[in-house]
C-alpha cells in the first residue's frame, strides 16, 4: 500500500480507512487459522519481500522470504530410479472366506474386517513427467495396513519378469532407460541399447512377449490385472508351508488401447491413466479387484515343466486355478500427491506372519534393494515414520536417531537386552504373533551359477504367443516392427530375428520381413542366439495353450467406467441424447458432451446442454465410444466440421463403437469408414450402430450398449482408414 495513503488513513477523519476495510475483509474470509511460517508464527504479508523502502534492496532478516525460498529450492527429492511416474489411491481389502488352512495371516482370517490399503500404479521406464500411455510394464504395488503390520505386495501387471537374478537388474534398467550419451528416447524401449541387451539375454524373451503385447498399453488402471510375480510361501498356524502366486483380477474386465491410439494420447493427454483413475474415484465408480491365489503343495514343487523359483515363468491357470479370496475397492483419492503418492515406500520385505519368501533369486535381491533405495530417496532411515508409510500396528523398537526422526521416544534405554526397562520391548514368541521365518532346509556350495532348471527360456514365450487371438498376434508382430524398426544397428535387429526363431519360426520370418533383416534360415545363428537354453522338460505337468492369457477371454460384463463422447451442435435431437445418456449413466459409464465450442448448446426442441469439451480440448482417442444424434441443423453444422469427421474416422480406425442416429447417419458417407448411409431401422454392424429417423430408440440404445460392452470390434482393423 502507498505509504502516504496509509498515514492518511491512520490519522483518521471519521471515514472507513483502508486498514479497516482490509480487516473486515479478512474477518469475513478467514477460516480462523491463517497463513503461518514453518515455526508456527502468523504471517501478515506474503506477496512482497521485506525491503529497505519500496524501491530499496531486500533485507536478509526477512525470515519468511528465506524460509519460503529455501523450502522451494529443496522441494524435489530424487525420483524413483524405476517406476518414477505413478498414480495412487486409497481403499480397502475385504476377505470373502477365511483360509486358516493356508495362512495364519490375520488379514486372511477375518472376513468382517476391512483392511485399509494404498495402491500405487506406475510405468517403469519414463521419468516422473513422462506420458502414461507408453509401451511399458505397469507397476501395481499395494500396501496393506494390517493389524499385524504393513504387508506390501509389490507387483506388476505382467506375471513374469525380464531377468532371473536380481544382480542383472542394474544392467536391465541401464539398458532400457534413455541412452546415457543423449538421454533418448524417453519412456520407451524402442532403442538400440535395450534390444542389444535383450538379443543377448534369452531369459528375457517370455517377458518381451508380454511387453510387446496389448498388456503393455492398458486402457485404465481399473481394468488391468496385477501379479505378485514371484512364488511366495503361505504358512498356516501349524507351521505348514505352501507355495503361492498372488493375482489381482479387475472386476470390470481387462482392456487395452491400440498402439496408434496410445501414441496419440501421449500427446493429447499425457495424464490419461492418472486422470482416469482420479475421475472414476471422484465419480464414485470405484475400481475393484479380486485377490486370487494359486496354491501349490510343497510336495508338488517339482511337478511342473518349469521351476517354481524362476520368475520368468507363470503357473498356467489351467494347471493350478486361481482361488479368489477377497476384494479390494479403491474409493478415495490422495489428498496430496507428494505426501502420499510420491513418498510412499514399498518393500517386498514388508511381510506379516503367515507370508514368507522362497529362494527365487530375483525376490531375494529385491529384499535388499527396496530398503536401500528408500534411504536415498526419502532422505534417511526414518521413512517408515512418514504418515503414508506409518503402520497402523504399533511400533516399539530400539531405533531412535537418524535424519528426520519424528517419534519422541521416552525413557533411557534403546538397546536389547536391557534390565533398566525390564527388557522392553521384549521379542514376541511366534505363538503370540512374532514373525518367525519358515525353517526351510538349505544346503549347498557357494556358487555363482544359474540352475539348469531355469534354462528353458522359450517354451513359455511360445505358450504365451500360441494362446493369443489372431488380433493379439497381429499386434505383437506390429510391436516388433515398431520396436526393432527403431533400432539402428542392423546386427541387433538380425540377432533378435534369430532369437525369435527359437520361439516361433513363422513369427520370426514375419518380424524379419518388416525390419529389413534376413529370414532366420541360418540354424547355427538361431542356436547361437539361444545361448545356453535347454529344451522343455517332458513328463511333467504342462499345457500348450492357456486361454486365461488372452485378453479376449477376460472381458467384463458391464460398461462401468467406459467413457463416451456425445457430439452435438445447435439443433440436435434432444430425445436421442437423453435416451443414450440415461442408459450410460444408469450403467456407471462416463459421458462428455462435445461440440465445436464451449458453452450452451440448444436442441431442436429448445432444451439446453452444457458442453464438457470442445474440439480442441479433446479427441476421439480419449473415449471408448462415440455417439452422434440427429437433428437437421446440428448435422448440417457438423458436416462442415472436419474435426467431427476425423472423430468418426479415428474412432472407427481404433475399432471403437460408433453410435449414430437420425440425420447424423449422413455423416457416415462423408467419413472414411466405407459404411453406407442408412435411414432405415436399427442396424448394428461390427460396432457401428445406426438408427434412422423415427425408430425405436430403446432398440438402438440396447444395441449400442452391447457394442460398448464388446469394447473393440477387431473385424474392422483390416480396413485402412486414414486417421
Ligand atoms: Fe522393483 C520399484 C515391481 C524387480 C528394485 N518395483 C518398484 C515398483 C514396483 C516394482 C511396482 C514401484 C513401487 C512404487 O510404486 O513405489 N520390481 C517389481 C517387480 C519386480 C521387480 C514386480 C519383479 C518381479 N525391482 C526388481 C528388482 C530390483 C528392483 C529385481 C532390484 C534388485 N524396484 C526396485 C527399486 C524400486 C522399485 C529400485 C524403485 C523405487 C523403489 O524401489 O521404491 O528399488
Amino acid at each position: 500500500m502507498d505509504e502516504n495513503k496509509m498515514k492518511k488513513d491512520i490519522s483518521g477523519d471519521g471515514r472507513e480507512t483502508e486498514k479497516d476495510k482490509q480487516l473486515e475483509s479478512w474477518k469475513e474470509n478467514s477460516d480462523g487459522k491463517g497463513l503461518t511460517t514453518n515455526h508456527g508464527v502468523k504471517v501478515d504479508h506474503t506477496d512482497d519481500s521485506l525491503k529497505a523502502g519500496q524501491r530499496g534492496p531486500t533485507l536478509m532478516e526477512d525470515f519468511h522470504f528465506r524460509e519460503k525460498m529455501m523450502h522451494f529450492d529443496h522441494e524435489r527429492i530424487p525420483e524413483r530410479v524405476v517406476h518414477a511416474r505413478g498414480s495412487a489411491a486409497h481403499g480397502y481389502f475385504q476377505l470373502y472366506e477365511p483360509v486358516p488352512e493356508l495362512t495364519k495371516a490375520k488379514i486372511f482370517n477375518d472376513p468382517s474386517k476391512q483392511t485399509p490399503v494404498f495402491v500405487r500404479f506406475s510405468t517403469v521406464v519414463g521419468f516422473r513427467g513422462s506420458a502414461d500411455t507408453v509401451r511399458d510394464v505397469r507397476g501395481f504395488a499395494t500396501k496393506f495396513y494390517t493389524e499385524e503390520g504393513n504387508w506390501d505386495l509389490v507387483g506388476n501387471n505382467m506375471p513374469v519378469f525380464f531377468i532371473q537374478d536380481a544382480i542383472k537388474f542394474p544392467d536391465l534398467v541401464h539398458a532400457i532407460k534413455p541412452e546415457p550419451h543423449n538421454e533418448m528416447p524417453q519412456a520407451s524401449a524402442a532403442h538400440d541399447n535395450f534390444w542389444d541387451f535383450v538379443s543377448l539375454m534369452p531369459e528375457s524373451i517370455h517377458m518381451i512377449m508380454w511387453v510387446l503385447s496389448d498388456r503393455a498399453i492398458p486402457k485404465s488402471y481399473s481394468t488391468m490385472q496385477g501379479f505378485g510375480v514371484h512364488t511366495f510361501r503361505l504358512i498356516n498356524a501349524e507351521g505348514k508351508s505352501r507355495f503361492v502366486k498372488f493375482h489381482w483380477k479387475p472386476v470390470n474386465g481387462v482392456y487395452s488401447l491400440v498402439w496408434d491410439e496410445a501414441q496419440k494420447i501421449a500427446g493429447k493427454d499425457p495424464d490419461f491413466n492418472r486422470r482416469d483413475l482420479w475421475d472414476l474415484i471422484e465419480a464414485g465408480v470405484y475400481p475393484e479387484y479380486e485377490l486370487g491365489m494359486q496354491i501349490v503343495e510343497e510336495e508338488d514343487e517339482f511337478a511342473f515343466d518349469f521351476d517354481l523359483l524362476d520368475p520368468t515363468k507363470i503357473i498356467p491357470e489351467e494347471l493350478v486355478p486361481v482361488k479368489i479370496v477377497g476384494k479390494m475397492v479403491l474409493n478415495r483419492n490422495p489428498d496430496n500427491f507428494f505426501a502420499e503418492t510420491e513418498q510412499v515406500a514399498f518393500h517386498p520385505g514388508h511381510v506379516i506372519p503367515g507370508i514368507d519368501f522362497t529362494n527365487d533369486p530375483l525376490l531375494q535381491g529385491r529384499l535388499f534393494s527396496y530398503l536401500d533405495t528408500q534411504i536415498t530417496r526419502l532422505g534417511g532411515t526414518n521413512f517408515n515414520e512418514i504418515p503414508i508409510n506409518r503402520p497402523l500396528a504399533e511400533v516399539h523398537n530400539n531405533q531412535r536417531d537418524g535424519f528426520m526422526r519424528q517419534t519422541i521416544n521416552k525413557g533411557r534405554t534403546n538397546y536389547s537386552p536391557n534390565s533398566l526397562r525390564g527388557g522392553h520391548p521384549l521379542p514376541v514368541p511366534e505363538e503370540m504373533g512374532g514373525y518367525r521365518h519358515y525353517m526351510e532346509k538349505v544346503e549347498g556350495k557357494k556358487i555363482r551359477e544359474r540352475s539348469n532348471s531355469f534354462k528353458d527360456f522359450f517354451s513359455q514365450a511360445k505358450l504365451f504367443y500360441d494362446s493369443m487371438s489372431d488380433t493379439e498376434k497381429k499386434h505383437i508382430l506390429e510391436a516388433f516392427h515398431f520396436e526393432l524398426g527403431k533400432v539402428e544397428v542392423m546386427e541387433v535387429r538380425q540377432r533378435m530375428v534369430y532369437m525369435m526363431a527359437n520361439v516361433d519360426m513363422e513369427l520370426a520370418r514375419k518380424i524379419a520381413a518388416g525390419i529389413g533383416a534376413d529370414p532366420p534360415e541360418d540354424e547355427k545363428m538361431v542356436r547361437e542366439a539361444a545361448r545356453d537354453a535347454r529344451p522343455r522338460v517332458t513328463g511333467r505337468k504342462s499345457v500348450d495353450v492357456s486361454p486365461a492369457l488372452s485378453q479376449e477371454n477376460l472381458k467384463g460384463t458391464s460398461i462401468k467406467g467406459r467413457k463416451v463422447a456425445i457430439l452435438v451442435d445447435n439443433g440436435f435431437d434432444y430425445q436421442a441424447v437423453a435416451k443414450v445418456r440415461e442408459m450410460l449413466m444408469d450403467n456407471d459409464a462416463m459421458v462428455h458432451i462435445v461440440s465445436q465450442f464451449h458453452g450452451m448448446i440448444k436442441s431442436s426442441t429448445g432444451e439446453e446442454l452444457k458442453t464438457d469439451k470442445n474440439h480442441v480440448t479433446t479427441a476421439s482417442v480419449l473415449y471408448d465410444a462415440i455417439f452422434i444424434p440427429g437433428g437437421e441443423e446440428s448435422v448440417q453444422a457438423m458436416k462442415k466440421q472436419g474435426d467431427v469427421i476425423h472423430f468418426i474416422n479415428e474412432a472407427y480406425k481404433h475399432c471403437k463403437p460408433v453410435g449414430i442416429t437420425g440425420e447424423a447417419v449422413e455423416l457416415l458417407s462423408m467419413s472414411a469408414t466405407g459404411v453406407t448411409e442408412t435411414q432405415m431401422g436399427v442396424r448394428s454392424d461390427m460396432g457401428v450402430v445406426t438408427a434412422g429417423k423415427d425408430v425405436n430408440m430403446s432398440e438402438f440404445v440396447m444395441k449400442f450398449k452391447d457394442a460398448i460392452m464388446e469394447h473393440r470390434h477387431w473385424g474392422r482393423e483390416k480396413t485402412g482408414v486414414p486417421a
